[in-house]
């Protein structure tokens, strides 16, 4: 016998959560795909978003007068600066912040002017750099150079963000030190393979945060007397506050049922076989969750036997067990419309941190977010989780129905801005997309990510263009034509030149992933590579880019024949919890870390256009104690050689 609460077989009620932390700008999307999916099957779906929840609890003036409690029980001595400084300006902090987060979610914005004066707002170290800034400069605007003369929105969103930065410290020193805008606690879970730490974190007396987070969880509880609830976890840095949601679901009724899924559980949890996870959480699925979902309500509802649940794992007499009864999954077209309804879309903050262009869309603004296509229509590259679901199950669907979605939540959200969280979204399914929306005459603006493909010709990306794209990313990996192809990324330099080039020319903000630290990877291959980045950059190429390192999963090609890239991999120990990255030795014996950040600093720079016309080798300098690296070998034309079609130059 289940200890569950009997459901009502007419209609179940499902509550969907979305744990902190993901993102504050708008929705992570999961749980308003499963929600729109859910009531297009008839059931009683509702969703909350627990992360923006438990900010805007805590960046509130009882949240603050709760962390000034918490850092005045720290004694004085232990206290750090940015504590003191808090502590010290306590009444204008909590006289301000109410205000700060209103203006943030745009529903105050003539308290720009205010903010813009530099003496509403208190200021903290995060403010420190634009003090530097005006020192050296003898007075001089340090936020000019960013905003122009007409940015006032724009310069005191960037205030008001670093004055929630300041706070963060201080919750950080008193409170939490796990505490991330959008990343919580993330170490506890990511490629873990024990989960004591996590455990323990668990089982530890609730902080401030905790505390909230479970108030939160209950009021979310009263509101809507769930039969079901959904824990969504699309990164690890949502996972420790997924399960302190589950503690508190069954501390307040322990027969609500407990469904965990999402990204991080899809990608890490496949060898799940830790029965702790299943203290508070009844229910572990794997993949899109729609058909998972449906035969677990069918199975509450008595109307299916257990073992003929869908990819989904539960715990049988303490172990840990995994049903999968074969059935097809939902087919792309037939997933319904995501729902935002019940988001308050209204409440999201816009904060503006980060100047690089690209991060700027992830973490500002309100986007809708739909999938142009499941998966990857490539799914070759030998970095890239290309055996998992999400990127090996590629489907499409077709035109009319994208567009019949487009309008049905701008009708809902009455918000135009689409955000396609495709793994690469393909250009015939963008084509028609665009020939749709045209058609239809409906106005949207949308961005994702594509591959850089020689299909995107200048035609089609002035037609993407003019049926509202505005922003497109794409992987240009290390830049290096011998490492693409090992990468079997299916570019060349010269492609990707082209191809951002015609985005660029049709008015597209181009933004390209970046990588180093590849097996085989030489201070040569990286030399090089800065040299195409910067010529990309100088030729108006790309827009904005960012270096990842190079990490090795245990799902990718380089993970499982790590001898065809030469590499050794360390041994993994055996893992009841969270499998993924693996580390390797590289014979190649190559500092990465030191010529990662000398990368980042060089990259920061070319998107605000300096250094574009010197030598790249001079970013390396400061690294390695003025010893010069090796000049580029790729010639100083080679990109506008790619341009205009000439023949590539080499030089030896
Ligand atoms: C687009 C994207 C981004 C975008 C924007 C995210 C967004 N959507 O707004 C950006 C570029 C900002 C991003 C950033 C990051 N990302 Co990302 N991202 C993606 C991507 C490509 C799509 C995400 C998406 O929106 N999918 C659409 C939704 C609907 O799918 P979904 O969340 O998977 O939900 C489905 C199922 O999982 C399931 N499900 C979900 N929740 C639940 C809950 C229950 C109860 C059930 C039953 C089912 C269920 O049903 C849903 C519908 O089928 C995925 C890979 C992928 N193809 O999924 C990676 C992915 C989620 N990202 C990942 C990572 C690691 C990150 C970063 C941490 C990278 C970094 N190091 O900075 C950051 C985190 C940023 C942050 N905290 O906000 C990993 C997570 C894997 C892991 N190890 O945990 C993924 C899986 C890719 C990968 N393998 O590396 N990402």
């Amino acid at each position: 016998m289940q200890p569950y609460r009997a459901l009502s077989a007419a209609t179940p009620r499902v509550l969907g959560l979305v744990p902190p932390m993901t993102q504050l700008n708008t929705p992570y999307p999961s749980i308003a795909y499963l929600t729109g999916f859910l009531r297009s099957r008839g059931f009683d779906a509702r969703q909350e978003d627990l992360a923006l929840a438990l900010v805007l609890r805590i960046f509130s003036r009882e949240g603050l007068a709760a962390l000034r409690g918490a850092a005045e029980a720290q004694p004085p001595a232990r206290r750090s600066a940015p504590v003191r400084h808090f502590l010290g300006e306590y009444p204008r902090y909590a006289a301000t912040v109410d205000s700060a987060i209103a203006f943030l979610q745009g529903r105050d914005p003539t308290l720009a002017h205010r903010i813009n004066t530099r003496e509403f707002l208190p200021e903290g170290a995060r403010f420190d750099p634009l003090k530097a800034y005006v020192a050296r400069e003898k007075g001089g605007d340090p936020l000019a150079w960013a905003f122009g003369a007409l940015g006032l929105q724009d310069r005191a969103r960037h205030l008001a963000t670093l004055y929630l930065d300041d706070i963060a410290d201080v919750l950080r020193d008193a409170v939490d030190e796990r505490f991330e805008f959008v990343r919580y606690a993330e170490k506890l879970a990511a490629s873990q393979p024990t989960f004591e730490p996590l455990a323990r974190a668990l089982a530890a007396a609730p902080n401030l945060v905790d505390g909230m987070l479970a108030t939160l969880a209950q009021e979310s509880l009263a509101r809507h007397a769930p039969d079901v609830v959904l824990l969504s976890v699309p990164f690890p840095g949502s996972v420790y506050a997924a399960l302190r949601i589950a503690q508190a679901v069954k501390r307040k009724d322990p027969r609500v049922v407990t469904v965990l899924g999402g990204g991080f559980v899809n990608t890490e949890l496949r060898g799940l076989r830790e029965p702790r996870v299943f203290d508070t959480i009844d229910y572990v699925t794997l993949d899109a969750g729609e058909r998972p979902l449906l035969a677990l309500l069918e199975h509450l509802q008595g109307r299916r036997s257990r073992e003929r649940l869908v990819r989904c794992f539960l715990r049988v007499d303490g172990k840990v067990r995994y049903v999968n009864f074969p059935e097809p999954d939902i087919p792309f077209d037939e997933t319904g419309t995501p729902t935002w309804d019940g988001l308050p879309l209204d409440r999201y903050l816009s904060l503006l941190d980060m100047l690089n262009p690209m991060h700027r869309l992830w973490s500002d603004g309100r986007w809708n977010k739909l999938t142009a296509a499941l998966g990857c229509y490539w799914k070759k590259c030998t970095f890239c989780d290309v055996g998992l679901d999400y990127i090996s199950r590629y489907e499409a669907a077709s035109a009319k129905v994208l567009v019949d979605r487009i309008e049905a939540v701008v009708a809902e959200t009455g918000q135009t801005g689409f955000h396609f969280v495709d793994e690469a979204a393909p250009p015939k399914a963008l084509k028609a997309l665009a020939a749709e929306l045209l058609e239809r005459g409906v106005s949207i603006s949308w961005w994702g990510n594509v591959r850089f493909e020689k299909t995107f010709t200048p035609e089609l990306c002035r037609q993407l263009a003019r049926s509202g794209c505005i922003a497109i990313s794409g992987g240009l990996e290390v830049a290096s034509d011998r490492l693409l192809k090992l990468m079997k990324k299916g570019v060349t330099v010269d492609q990707v030149a082209r191809v951002t080039r015609a985005f660029a020319d049709a008015g597209v903000l181009v933004h390209a992933y970046l990588m180093y630290g590849f097996p085989t990877q030489t201070v040569q291959d990286t030399v090089d590579a800065l040299e195409n980045v910067r010529q990309l950059f100088a030729n108006g190429c790309i827009h904005s880019g960012f270096f990842h390192r190079f990490a090795c999963t245990v799902h990718s090609p380089v993970g499982k024949r790590p001898q065809d890239f030469g590499v050794t991999l360390l041994p993994l120990p055996e893992s009841p919890f969270a499998r993924n990255d693996v580390a390797f030795i590289d014979p190649a014996g190559v500092d990465h870390d030191r010529l990662g950040r000398a990368l980042r600093k060089a990259l920061y720079n070319f998107m605000h256009g300096v250094g574009l016309e010197e030598d790249v080798r001079r970013w390396f300098e400061d690294e390695f104690e003025g010893k010069r690296l090796p000049r580029p070998t790729v010639g100083r034309q080679r990109i506008a050689r790619a341009l205009s079609g000439r023949k590539l130059r080499v030089r030896a």
